[in-house]
């Protein structure tokens, strides 16, 4: 049985829609995010996880690796 985790992450460095189009690349790529949604005006990104694969931990360093800060 899954059960996915659906967090809310702020991100800083978001100027456009290709920054938006980067972070929400970078947190897909994470392996067990099953989903994600960022909102470039409100500077945040919704994630759905499933928790026994992945942490905000690794989905953070991911949006930091595109090189934007969460
Ligand atoms: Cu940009």
């Amino acid at each position: 049985m899954i059960i996915m985790t659906e967090i809310k992450i702020k991100i800083e460095g978001m100027m456009c829609g290709h920054c938006q189009a980067s972070v929400t690349k970078a947190i897909a790529s994470v392996k067990g995010v099953s989903a994600t949604t960022v909102n470039l005006a409100g500077k945040e990104a919704t994630v759905t996880y499933d928790p026994k694969i992945t942490n905000v931990d690794a989905i953070k360093a991911a949006i930091v690796e595109a090189g934007y800060k969460a």
